[in-house]
């Protein structure tokens, strides 16, 4: 089971720590919730949601307030320990040196960060900024807020530059494309209110028992109501099966809550074939509302005419679920009113995510689940303000009213061409056409793959400046070749302005001041930052820059050229919180040009994977070739790792594969044994294996190690990696052949540090 006592265990052991009331505090202040974008908080207090339901605060948010709690890097941490002794650390070790409290720079060939005055930041910063703008980049994560998130696109793309990456590139990307090209809106269409409705759910590709709690909440409540959910998953996570939530009466934290009525394990990146076997089945029994495709809908003979043509057999070959699983599926589907079809990275992480997508938009077409209450479309967004990022322009993929506004603006015309996101972005670096990066937030490097390259290719910028609240892995891999800034910020709950952020049921929060618990520290807010660059760089004309420093001169700016945001222009009098207009869709009518879903064919994908010949391997080694799931554990914000196990998954460290237990014994191996794990672009040793529910020939490891194994295949139209589906061959001693590998130069052999 996932959840249950151990959660509230871990609220009375944080609560009850001397840390407690420091935490308390925190929790308290009216700010949205730090960790996922479901977005509790805010305005409405800590524990409630925008329906201002009570108890909905999770133990991940208390896990990332601490985080931010602990006390600064020592004042002479950086002059004790060289850069050699800092690359050792692990991202938990990192993490763990505390708050960054005072910036430092590394220059190149010297022996030791050391820090650096605020004019020499801006000295540094404003000469990186002036090179050639078409050689100046920033890359962004999804924790600052949508006033810094603004400024920042502002900046860059005043200075004639779209080189807007964002850790967005890595992960939802491919469902704000494919929702675009279908409905016309890149976001969820289900709110909070509408979800709170449906009588089915399909969940697919999502751990959310740990990575959006409170997503549960809604499971559980749907299942009171004699809901159906259909989790879709090649790992059979615990906490899909049964959850234990403090929101409910006690026999359901102790006993847990059911939560899959039906679990379908496909191959990983074979989602798309199931669900045009779902549409075969509708088709096959007539069950396809056929008025709702005439009504609202584009293209979709071309559509149905795809599945017509699809036979059974080359369906349930790719996705490996037989078809009497599909047809229960479908009638389970079909047996309802209104379904919500909700993902997540399960999904977004491979090479045809953008047609998976489609897929299951036309799925949720073809049964007229779009456009009412109860029914919809969700992307489950990941940080808790990646949304309000793109929402203010921090991407490649700008609309072209926002375009047009902010030209109007800067009263200049800006440039036409998308520019980098985050894979290309290390691509152009990799090639020395990059000179200058600023990093609001985040871990470029280790969130990238092939963590070799991005070492590699961030060494080839000139200037790299870090705005951070904790060091981490990327800020002593991620080295520029002259100057390498560390700049402290301020997390949410400590700025001295007000900011705000978007959760990912387009919900608007508003964030109070805050203070921070840091003594002698020297810290920035990230607005204070990015106004004075910009102003340094841009002047006060037509932009104040340095009056946006208040951020509610921000949000004006906001309300007059972000669509939907109109009212975020008085959240400073009012202090309500608002739903963007226009991207809950209670009708089945769409921002398209014709009003209608443009329904899209989907290509059926090839899933090969490569022999372990071509890996290298000989045929007598004992080995496997499996398509690894690469992914969070219960206990890691992303990049940044907070426990080495993963109790739900009975994963003792980061240095295991979770593997099907025939996949194991056929080879002759048993649990705990340790293997090896080769990838396209390096290899990992002394691996241990754990049995784990996880369909044969898949497996699973965690991020941000496993990212050395890959390369990592792109999704062409959204730039994103297919994490979920990295060929890789485990095996068991060396082969005859490894030596002459190239791989084996980047052997290593961290797994042994358990
Ligand atoms: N505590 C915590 N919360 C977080 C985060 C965190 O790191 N820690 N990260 C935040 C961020 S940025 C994000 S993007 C989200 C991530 O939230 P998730 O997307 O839930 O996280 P992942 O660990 O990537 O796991 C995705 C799930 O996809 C499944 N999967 C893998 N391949 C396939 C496939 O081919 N098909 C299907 N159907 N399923 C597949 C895996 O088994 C896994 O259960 O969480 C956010 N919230
Ligand atoms: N193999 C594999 N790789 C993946 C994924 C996967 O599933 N598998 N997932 C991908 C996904 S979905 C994502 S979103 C990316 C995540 O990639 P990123 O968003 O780039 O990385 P994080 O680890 O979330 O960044 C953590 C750092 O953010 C900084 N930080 C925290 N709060 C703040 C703040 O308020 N302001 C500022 N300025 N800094 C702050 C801290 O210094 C912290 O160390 O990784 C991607 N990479
Ligand atoms: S579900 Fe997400 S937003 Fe809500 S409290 Fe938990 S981590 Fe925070
Ligand atoms: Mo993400």
């Amino acid at each position: 089971m996932g959840g249950g006592m151990p959660l509230v265990r871990y609220w009375v052991d944080k609560m009850a720590s001397p840390k407690g009331v420091q935490i308390w505090k925190k929790l308290m202040h009216k700010s949205a919730c730090l960790s996922c974008a479901w977005g509790t908080g805010g305005q409405k207090g800590a524990f409630m949601n925008e329906l201002e339901e009570p108890l909905q605060r999770c133990v991940k948010s208390l896990e990332a307030i601490a985080s931010e709690l602990q006390p600064g890097v020592k004042p002479h941490f950086f002059e004790e320990y060289p850069l050699y002794h800092l690359q050792t650390l692990t991202s938990m070790e990192c993490d763990r040196l505390g708050r960054l409290s005072f910036p430092v720079i590394y220059r190149a060939g010297k022996s030791h960060f050391e820090p650096i005055s605020w004019d020499e930041i801006y000295q540094i910063a404003e000469t990186a900024f002036k090179y050639p703008p078409h050689r100046v980049a920033s890359y962004s994560s999804g924790r600052s807020s949508n006033e810094a998130a603004y400024l920042l696109q502002l900046m860059i793309r005043a200075l004639g530059s779209n080189n807007l990456a964002d850790c967005s590139d890595l992960c939802h990307a491919p469902s704000s494309v494919s929702l675009s090209t279908v409905f016309g809106t890149g976001t969820s269409l289900v709110s909070l209110e509408s979800l709170q409705q449906a009588d089915g759910i399909v969940l697919v590709g999502s751990n959310a028992p740990a990575n959006h709690p409170r997503l549960m909440n809604e499971l559980i409540k749907l299942n009171e109501r004699g809901g159906t959910v259909i989790v879709i998953n090649p790992l059979r996570e615990v906490g899909l099966m049964k959850f234990g939530s403090p929101a409910f009466p006690l026999s359901s934290l102790v006993q847990g809550s059911k939560i899959s009525s039906l679990f379908l394990q496909p191959v990983p990146g074979s989602d798309l074939a199931l669900f045009m076997g779902i549409q075969k089945v509708l088709l096959e029994r007539e069950w396809i509302q056929l008025d709702f495709l005439q009504s609202h809908t584009d293209n979709w003979q071309e559509v149905v005419e795809q599945v017509k043509a699809t036979d059974w057999a080359t369906l349930t070959n790719i996705c490996c679920i037989s078809k009497e699983e599909i047809e229960t599926a479908t009638e389970m589907i079909h047996q309802c009113d209104r379904v919500v079809f909700a993902w997540a990275m399960g999904v977004t992480q491979q090479t045809n995510s953008v047609d998976t997508i489609f897929s299951i938009a036309n799925t949720a077409l073809m049964t007229g689940n779009v456009g009412k209450l109860g029914a919809g479309l969700m992307p489950i967004r990941g940080h808790s303000n990646v949304q309000g990022f793109g929402s203010m322009g921090v991407t490649v993929r700008l609309k072209k009213e926002i375009r047009e506004a902010l030209e109007k603006l800067l009263g200049q015309s800006l440039k036409r061409e998308p520019g980098y996101d985050a894979r290309a972005l290390i691509e152009a670096a990799d090639t020395g056409q990059v000179d200058a990066l600023l990093c609001l937030g985040g871990n470029l490097y280790a969130a990238n793959p092939d963590l070799t390259q991005a070492k590699r290719a961030l060494g080839q910028i000139d200037t790299i400046i870090y705005l951070a609240t904790k060091p981490n892995l990327g800020h002593f891999h991620g080295l520029a070749d002259k100057n390498t800034l560390i700049i402290p910020v301020y997390a949410r709950f400590e700025n001295p302005h007000k900011t705000t952020t978007e959760s990912g049921n387009n919900f608007v929060r508003l964030n109070d001041e805050g203070r921070t618990h840091l003594k002698n520290a020297d810290l920035t807010s990230e607005v204070e930052f990015l106004t004075e660059l910009a102003h340094r760089l841009h002047g006060s004309s037509p932009v104040d820059w340095r009056r946006l420093q208040e951020t509610r001169y921000v949000r004006q700016l906001i309300a007059q050229t972000i669509p939907g945001y109109e009212k975020i222009g008085e959240i400073d009098q009012t202090q309500e919180e608002f739903t963007i207009s226009g991207r809950i869709f209670l009708e089945p009518k769409f921002p398209t040009r014709t009003g209608k879903a443009q329904m899209q064919v989907t290509p059926l994908p090839t899933l090969s994977l490569p022999t372990r010949q071509e890996f290298g391997i000989a045929h007598n080694t004992p080995s496997i070739v499996v398509a690894l799931m690469t992914g969070r554990s219960y206990s890691q914000h992303n990049t940044v790792v907070y426990k080495e196990g993963d109790r739900y998954r009975g994963v003792p460290h980061r240095y295991c594969i979770l593997m099907n237990l025939l996949d194991v014994q056929q080879r002759g191996w048993v649990e705990h044994q340790r293997v090896n794990v080769r990838g396209d672009a390096g290899q990992l040793n002394n691996i241990e294996i754990i049995i784990g529910d996880v369909r044969e020939g898949a497996a699973l490891m965690f991020y941000p190690e496993a990212n050395l194994l890959m390369k990592a295949s792109i999704e062409p139209r959204s730039g994103t990696p297919a994490y979920k589906r990295v060929p890789v061959v485990v095996f068991s001693e060396m082969s005859s052949g490894y030596s002459d590998d190239p791989l084996a130069s980047q052997e290593h052999s961290d797994g042994s540090s358990d």
